[in-house]
């Protein structure tokens, strides 16, 4: 495995920001140079957190710069294109700007991402303490949950459904296979998009054909919501999805009265997808549901632990969902944390992509989660673990959870923004 010299804590947290330097546009945080030359969704959101101690005014204009790219139904995009075409699928596949809904003056996708922002934007709040920011932010906010209420609750039971693998933020997730094997394969071709990374790693062209047709569809659909309820072919209640957004709902319960607003209609949501998903998705570990086939997707991934960011998950749900996490079906055989699927699943493969590799993002929302339910041990071990993988392999996309070695692209802004955080 590659090795790099040893870094102390001051070079490696120099380093970080140097990345996210060097991916800022201008108007906002790439993902990835090259790879993504786009504005992600939850990609910023991560980069908010993790630069809001270091550089908050930066933090600040990375949340403004992507919520410009919010529909009027509320929904933020999966993707904000300030820059040219430069990814596939681009504006001209995504066609916002032939929807009345989309901004008028930026190109965005028309799906959506795990709803980061509002935890993102308590973070942010706790290291500045800027109430004039939570102010100007916290309606937008309020409307992009409401659009998950309004418009993404298909199964009636207050779960926002994914209708894309890709919003999830875990393309290529096991849990997405039955499902995509549904739908039909056409030939696009695009995958080649991927450019500087190996294909081996990441999902085969038929997926990805399968990805580009659904979106296609929905966009053809005119990304209407009776379209979803009535027809869309893919429909998923995820815990991780879920998970994010119930703790973005309690985060905006605590920003409410910063902006002069009741929190009791987001603590009430917060409870309310709880409930749903112990009722809807927990079987011994919480699982996605397939709405289309009304039945849970019983293979576990890392997606299973979203529900323990909520400090409220009853005690036999949380230890055992920690004690599967720590057992060896997750970190307790490898030798870093956390595998993004259960290492004796068959659809395990520690090289491809969401399907085995660690990923930072993740660690960092299950420590997320071990502070919440005060769990130091369990906190500390995600914390030395995130940073072995990144003093040895760089800010790299994702690792080997075996060997710690960098898989996928270099200079991964959400690997450095995390590690900043890390390191405080
Ligand atoms: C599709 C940008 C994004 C992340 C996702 C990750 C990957 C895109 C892709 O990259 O998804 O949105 O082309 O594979 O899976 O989590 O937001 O970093």
């Amino acid at each position: 495995m590659e090795a790099r010299p040893a870094v102390d804590d001051a070079a490696l947290g120099r380093e970080a920001l140097a990345v996210l330097e060097a991916n800022w546009t201008g108007t906002g945080t790439v993902p990835a140079p090259g790879l993504y030359p786009h504005q992600w969704s939850w990609d910023s959101a991560f980069v908010v957190i993790g630069l809001a101690r270091h550089r908050p005014d930066r933090a600040r204009d990375e949340l403004v710069s992507l919520l410009r790219g919010q529909w009027a139904t509320g929904m933020v995009p999966h993707i904000v294109f300030h820059t040219r075409e430069a990814y596939f699928p681009g504006p001209s596949v995504w066609r916002s700007g032939d929807n009345r809904a989309a901004p008028h003056d930026v190109l965005t996708s028309g799906l959506t991402a795990p709803p980061l922002h509002g935890l993102a934007l308590w973070w942010l709040y706790r290291h500045t303490g800027d109430a004039a920011f939570v102010r100007q932010m916290y309606p937008k906010l309020v409307r992009q949950h409401a659009y998950l209420t309004a418009s993404r609750d298909l199964g009636g039971a207050g779960l926002a459904a994914i209708v894309h693998p890709w919003e999830s933020g875990m393309d290529d997730s096991p849990a997405w296979d039955q499902p995509l094997a549904a739908l039909p394969v056409i030939r696009y071709g695009y995958r080649s998009v991927y450019r500087g990374v190996d294909l081996d790693e990441r999902h085969p062209d038929s997926d990805h054909d399968r990805y580009v047709w659904l979106a296609m569809r929905y966009r053809d659909a005119g990304y209407g919501a009776g379209y979803l309820r009535d027809e869309h072919p893919f429909a998923i209640e995820d815990p991780m999805f879920n998970g994010i957004w119930l703790a973005s709902c309690q985060a905006m319960a605590e920003l409410a009265p910063l902006a002069g607003a009741d929190p009791k209609p987001h603590s009430e949501q917060a409870e309310r997808i709880r409930r749903a998903m112990l009722d809807r998705l927990w079987d011994g570990c919480f699982y996605a549901r397939d709405l289309r086939t009304d039945r849970l997707i019983r293979v576990c991934t890392v997606g299973a632990f979203g529900p323990l960011l909520d400090p409220g998950l009853p005690s036999d749900q949380l230890h055992a969902a920690v004690e599967m996490l720590e057992s060896a079906r997750f970190m307790g055989a490898t030798g870093y944390p956390v595998p993004s699927c259960e290492i004796r699943a068959a659809q395990f493969d520690r090289t491809r992509y969401w399907r085995g590799p660690s990923w930072v993002n993740t660690n960092w929302l299950l420590r997320r989660a071990a502070a919440v339910h005060s769990l130091d041990h369990l906190g500390q071990q995600l914390t030395n673990g995130t940073l072995r993988l990144v003093r040895q392999a760089g800010f790299r996309e994702c690792f080997d959870p075996f060997d710690g070695s960098g898989r996928g692209c270099r200079d991964f802004s959400w690997s450095a923004a995390l590690t900043l955080d890390l390191l405080a």
